[in-house]
């Protein structure tokens, strides 16, 4: 079996720093992460700003899934607004995308939403 890695980079710049790993929970063949999406301050260039952070982590963690296995993932919606997670080189069901109002609903604030798709391949699509 391939790994996949998937870093939650919720802006492209920050897509080149690979986040800490998270260690999933793993019930038979499904592999199930629990991740919290937040504001934090941060301060890059001199001035703080209010960011979005997943598990408190800028960029977001790395998760590693198996090829064949089941992807779980619940994301929090900590924030007053509405957010997504979209994924980018998976092939998935078209209602886990995650782009809001598209084919994805938005997680709503302080709701949870449950992304679930078959890891049918490896390396980005
Ligand atoms: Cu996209």
């Amino acid at each position: 079996m391939r790994k996949i890695n998937i870093t939650l980079c919720l802006l492209l710049i920050w897509s080149t720093v690979s986040g800490q790993n998270l260690i999933p929970e793993i019930k038979g063949d499904t592999i199930i992460y629990h991740l919290s999406i937040s504001t934090k301050s941060v301060n890059f260039s001199g001035k703080e700003r209010q960011a979005i952070a997943v598990n408190n982590q800028i960029p977001g963690p790395t998760l590693v899934f198996e090829q064949g296995k089941v992807a779980v993932i619940y994301v929090e919606n900590k924030m007053s607004k509405e957010t997504s997670v979209h994924w980018h080189g998976l092939l998935l069901p078209n209602i886990e995308d995650g782009v809001p109002y598209l084919n994805t609903p938005p997680i709503l604030a302080n709701t949870t939403y449950k992304y679930e798709f078959p890891l049918k391949h490896s390396g980005t699509y």
